[in-house]
């Protein structure tokens, strides 16, 4: 009865804390931008009901209203200065961009900036102004309730932030941020964080494991532990959460949230950057969308709310500097997934859940003869429907003897409903998560890269046999294989589709 009552009562308390969320923050150096009704359906499609905007975009914001989506916008850095040094510029700026759009876009929060202290260190003196004249421009609507104003730091700011328990912000900045801090405490707003377990990574040469960056599970000798606190940590993201938890308490601030406006991996980088890979990029973000979800929160704060937006939502090709600038999104810009999040469990976001998807593909350093003799053999006793791989089909190009054999492989490997061994063929294949659709090329099994597209185009169809001059295309043109069972194979073939 006792314990019934207390199970009750966690309960109740975790549930007044209000339910972490997770955004997308919305870059736009993107070549072929979507337009602003397409990303609304690409949100509402997705099920990601939180986004953080960079700037107040007229159109975007018009977009958004009345779709039920919850929106962050920002003052871009160039306007600081101006709206810190002045209320009527401020004010000016919230008409704009807030009280003409408001309440039909749910317009939730304003960004002040965008780590204004490490970026724009001369902007720094009026940042907090800046927030105070933009609150009380809210005020002055009685919007300040619904609004809240905050503005995100870089996590360099927090220095020593391992042991969390010792971490403190960069005193060069205490002349900002205690006001700062005052300021959201008294408002009750948050305090907006940026944390990149991937560049906490990479700077430590090797003395943070990979897979404490990416919340994979450690061993309990490696676990990092707090020894002030004796508190456990399991991942890098809750390490820093909780340094700027103690940073803020050293202030004595004890009682201001944070919110992450943004966190994220890189699905691709230079070959400077060896761990900006989709795997990594997808075991991360799925981590952390699961973490935040489970309304966790963190080892010295367990059960708080952490709510995260991801960074980012579009790949945006147009960045300058390494190649990882330009691969952080969920998404390319017509809507396709980079990669399918591994989300079992997690609830209603993101929407396509493909945890149990895994696809058969050609091992790359494996010898192209024993490849050859899998393809074949594949399309032909195998019974599998290679038609894809003839010439002018979608799954022709490219047109080498690991790609038709993955395509062969996988086709196979789907119809006999991916039981075991059915991914071998003899040691050339093995078994991935990562679908392998590409362009208009579906893989069997594959819900289609291009299933969440902005249009209904997509998914070509791939079963005509029509071109016979074509047949012998799906044999990769170097295989050694003989016409003889080439025909074989093509009776099979024909059989199966008749
Ligand atoms: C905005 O979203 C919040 C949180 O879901 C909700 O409480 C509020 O009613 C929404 N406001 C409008 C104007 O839709
Ligand atoms: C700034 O303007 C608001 C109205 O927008 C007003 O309520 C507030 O007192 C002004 N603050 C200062 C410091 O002038
Ligand atoms: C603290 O911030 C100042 C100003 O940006 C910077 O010069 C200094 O290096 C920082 N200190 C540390 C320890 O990072
Ligand atoms: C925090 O509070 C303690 C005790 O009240 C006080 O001694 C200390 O100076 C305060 N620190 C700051 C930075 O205000
Ligand atoms: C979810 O939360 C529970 C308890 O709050 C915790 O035991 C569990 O490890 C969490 N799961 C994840 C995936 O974070
Ligand atoms: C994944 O597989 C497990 C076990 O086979 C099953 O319980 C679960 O429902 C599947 N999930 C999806 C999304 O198909
Ligand atoms: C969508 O498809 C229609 C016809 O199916 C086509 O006319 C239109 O140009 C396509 N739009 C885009 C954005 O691709
Ligand atoms: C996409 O298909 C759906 C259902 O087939 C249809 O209702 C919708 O109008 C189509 N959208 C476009 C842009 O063609
Ligand atoms: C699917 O998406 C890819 C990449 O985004 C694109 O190149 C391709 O043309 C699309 N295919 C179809 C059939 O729409
Ligand atoms: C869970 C969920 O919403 N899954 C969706 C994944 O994408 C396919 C194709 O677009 C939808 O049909 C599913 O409903």
């Amino acid at each position: 009865m006792a314990v019934l009552l207390l199970l009750l009562l966690l309960a109740a308390s975790a549930s007044a804390d209000g339910n972490a969320f997770i955004g997308a923050n919305i870059g736009t150096d993107v070549s072929n931008m979507p337009n602003p009704t397409q990303i609304v359906t690409i949100l509402k499609s997705q099920k990601i009901l939180h986004v953080r905007l960079y700037d107040a975009d007229r159109a975007m914001l018009l977009a958004f209203a009345n779709s039920g989506i919850q929106v962050t916008i920002s003052v871009p850095n160039d306007q600081i200065l101006g709206i810190g040094q002045s209320n009527a510029t401020a004010a000016n700026w919230v008409t704009r961009n807030v009280i003409a759009h408001y309440p039909a876009t749910n317009i939730t929060a304003i960004a002040v900036g965008s780590e204004v202290l490490t970026t724009l260190p001369n902007a720094a003196p009026v940042l907090v102004s800046a927030l105070k004249f933009i609150h009380s421009a809210l005020v002055a609507a009685n919007l300040d309730q619904q609004i809240k104003v905050s503005t995100p730091h870089s996590s360099s700011i927090i220095i020593d932030s391992f042991p969390p328990s010792q971490a403190f912000f960069n005193r060069t900045w205490n002349p900002v941020l205690v006001p700062l801090l005052k300021f959201l405490q008294s408002t009750n707003s948050y305090l907006m964080l940026n944390v990149y377990p991937y560049y906490d990574y990479m700077q430590s040469k090797g003395v943070i494991p990979l897979d404490y960056a990416l919340f994979r599970p450690l061993p309990p000798n490696k676990e990092a532990v707090d020894a002030n606190t004796l508190l456990h940590y399991t991942n890098v993201f809750d390490a820093v959460v909780d340094a700027a938890y103690f940073s803020m308490s050293y202030l004595n601030f004890t009682n201001i949230p944070i919110v992450v406006t943004e966190s994220g991996w890189p699905s691709r980088g230079d070959s400077n950057e060896p761990d900006a890979k989709i795997d990594n990029a997808n075991t991360y973000n799925s981590n952390l969308i699961r973490h935040v979800l489970n309304n966790t929160g963190t080892p010295k704060h367990p059960k708080i709310a952490v709510s995260t937006y991801i960074y980012e939502l579009f790949n945006e090709d147009l960045r300058p500097g390494p190649v990882s600038e330009r691969n952080w999104g969920l998404f390319y810009a017509d809507g396709a997934p980079v990669y399918t999040l591994h989300l079992t469990g997690a609830g209603a976001v993101l929407a396509n859940d493909t945890t149990n998807q895994t696809f058969c593909v050609a091992n790359n350093d494996a010898d192209p003869k024993k490849l050859q003799a899998a393809l074949d053999w594949a399309c032909g006793p195998g019974k599998v429907d290679c038609s894809s791989l003839l010439e002018g089909q979608p799954c022709y190009e490219p047109n080498n003897v690991v790609a038709h054999a993955s395509y062969a492989f996988n086709a196979y490997y789907q119809m006999m409903a991916k039981s075991t061994g059915t991914c071998d063929f003899k040691g050339v294949a093995s078994v991935t998560t990562t679908d392998p659709s590409h362009g208009s090329c579906v893989y069997p099994g594959s819900g289609g890269k291009n299933s969440t597209s902005l249009n209904n185009t997509s998914l070509a169809p791939s079963s005509s046999m029509t071109a016979s001059g074509c047949l012998s295309q799906y044999y990769y043109k170097d295989g050694f294989f003989s016409s003889f069972v080439i025909t074989i194979g093509l009776l099979h073939l024909s059989a199966l589709v008749l």
